[in-house]
């Protein structure tokens, strides 16, 4: 077993590493701590180098076996079984991620649980449906040639994911890698790493064999995270985390030319023209600042509103986040859990405090909430709002992943496109307007990945999906996945 619970209680007791089909312990241990009480929930097994040097030969093997032969249909079928079996334990899947993440369990059963099967089912229909172009080629000779390409899995793939949406990154990885042939070694966040180890029983229970799908845990520099990505024999990395995470991992495998898909950090824009549906962009711009305690690579940190509109704008805003329910993430009414850790937590009021040096006027919150129970043990913060920054201040600048943002008003569309372009990231921006012309136009300026209107976070799998600048390397998503987790070896013909 993986993770040992005892009976009738949700709390994990102990995790271990999964190696070729197999849970194992380690000789360090680490704990993994609940965010919303400050419990230890679990002692983690920590991999070192041999364990995660045995992971990936297990994934060689499972190459060179029957995972390396069987054909799209059966692999097809083998991702459908490990979607039904995250349904099957849905209740245990929801429980093991709100634990470790604080998450308010609404959120954990309405978005990451049912993603994560999501995920598995969508790749194991597209890997099915999918083809490749073909070329008639016309020779000197005035012959022809048959150019075509086949798929080939890259290898063992290295997949390292973080805190924020940890079952959902995870499987949005593993899924298409597994889709196209691949073996994976995943590494899970230290903050995390309990659904990681609860889909590994799903994945032996489904029948995936033995080799195909490692989970290795422990940190980055000097623990599982580093070995994974040093390691020679690791074929690809993707990774989602912090930018600056992707940078020490870029310089790590650039020796070794290994392909890498990076999706990175965000300080995404949102800008409400005066003539949004006013109610509907206040509900929208509250949820992409606040969810998941702002805890969410595409969540708005920069909130741009047309002048005729910003101060009833920044009101409306106010009352909602004002009305935003704290509290335990067991309760089915609460909204806002925890941030991830007291670490993240004193980063975040960093910024809180920054931002009043910087002269924010704060419209709401800016501290810490009280409970008087165990929660006060808890990483929790105020949803915050603050205006008055100039738009080089280090709040507007940097991203500060949590329930706050800061909303400033503007005079023209071009101001706006202006504003929400600069920055160094570019991962996703929301445009709130009922101008269906502006709409496509300030949409098709925003230099971003992903750019919602009038929604945020809305998601069809098959669509692209990364960032520009420091939020990320290449895009994965439909077709995309599939073109990152494979080789495409063409085949010319002469006819
Ligand atoms: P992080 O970069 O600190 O950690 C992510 C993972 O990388 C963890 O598993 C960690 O152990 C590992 N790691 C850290 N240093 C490493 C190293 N040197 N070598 C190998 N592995 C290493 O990120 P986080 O704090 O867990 O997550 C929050 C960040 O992730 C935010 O910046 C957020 O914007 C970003 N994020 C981006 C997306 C996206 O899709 N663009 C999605 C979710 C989160
Ligand atoms: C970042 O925190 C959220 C990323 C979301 C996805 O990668 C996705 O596929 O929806």
């Amino acid at each position: 077993m993986a993770v040992t619970m005892p009976r009738g209680s949700l709390q994990v007791k102990s995790i271990q590493n999964y190696i070729d089909g197999r849970f194992v312990s380690s000789k360090r241990e680490f704990a993994d701590v609940n965010p919303a009480d400050g419990t230890v929930i679990a002692q983690v097994a920590e991999a070192d180098r041999d364990q995660v040097d045995a992971a990936v030969q297990a994934g060689r093997r499972a190459l060179r076996g029957e995972w390396g032969r069987i054909g799209v249909r059966e692999r097809a079928a083998l991702l459908q079984r490990v979607a039904e079996g995250i349904e099957s334990r849905f209740d245990c899947f929801v429980a093991a991620e709100v634990a470790d993440t604080g998450k308010p369990i609404s959120l954990a059963s309405k978005l990451d649980v049912p993603r994560a099967a999501a995920n598995f089912r969508v790749f194991a229909d597209l890997i099915k449906t999918s083809g490749l172009e073909s070329f008639q080629t016309e020779t000197p000779d005035g012959k022809r040639a048959l150019n075509y390409a086949v798929r080939k899995p890259l290898g063992v793939v290295g997949i390292i994911t973080p805190w924020n949406l940890p079952l959902l990154l995870l499987t949005w990885k593993v899924a298409p890698a597994l889709a196209c042939g691949n073996a994976v070694v995943v590494k899970p966040s230290e903050d995390t790493p309990a659904t990681a180890a609860l889909l590994a029983e799903v994945m032996q229970q489904a029948g995936i064999p033995n080799g195909v799908y490692n989970a290795v845990h422990g940190f980055g520099p000097g623990s599982a995270g580093e070995f994974l990505t040093q390691h020679p024999d690791v074929n690809a990395m993707t990774f989602t985390g912090e930018s600056q995470t992707g940078a020490a991992i870029m310089k790590t495998v650039a020796a070794s030319v290994k392909p890498v898909s990076f999706e990175l950090g965000g300080k995404n824009a949102a800008i409400a023209f005066a003539d949004c549906d006013f109610d509907e962009t206040a509900s929208g711009v509250a949820e992409a600042v606040f969810m998941n305690t702002g805890q969410v690579c595409l969540c708005a940190e920069r909130v741009y509103v047309e002048r005729p509109i910003f101060e009833q704008f920044v009101q409306a805003l106010k009352r909602k986040a004002e009305s935003l329910k704290i509290g335990s993430p067991l309760e089915k009414m609460t909204d806002l859990g925890p941030l991830i850790s007291s670490q993240h937590r004193e980063k975040v009021l960093s910024y809180y405090r920054l931002a009043t040096e910087e002269g924010a006027v704060a419209v709401t919150g800016g501290g810490v909430p009280q409970f008087g129970n165990s929660l006060d043990h808890g990483f929790y913060v105020q949803p915050t709002i603050y205006t008055g920054l100039q738009e080089s201040a280090r709040c507007v600048k940097e991203e500060i992943f949590g329930p706050v943002c800061h909303v400033a008003p503007f005079d023209t569309e071009e101001e706006a496109v202006h504003m929400a372009n600069d920055t160094k990231y570019g991962l996703a921006a929301s445009i709130w307007t009922s101008n269906l012309k502006r709409a496509h136009r300030v949409a098709q300026e925003m230099n971003v990945g992903i750019t919602w209107v009038n929604c945020w976070f809305l998601r069809d799998l098959r669509t692209p999906f990364g960032g520009v600048g420091l939020s990320g390397i290449g895009r994965e998503g439909g077709v995309h996945s599939l073109n990152f987790y494979s080789e495409l070896n063409n085949i010319c013909v002469r006819l």
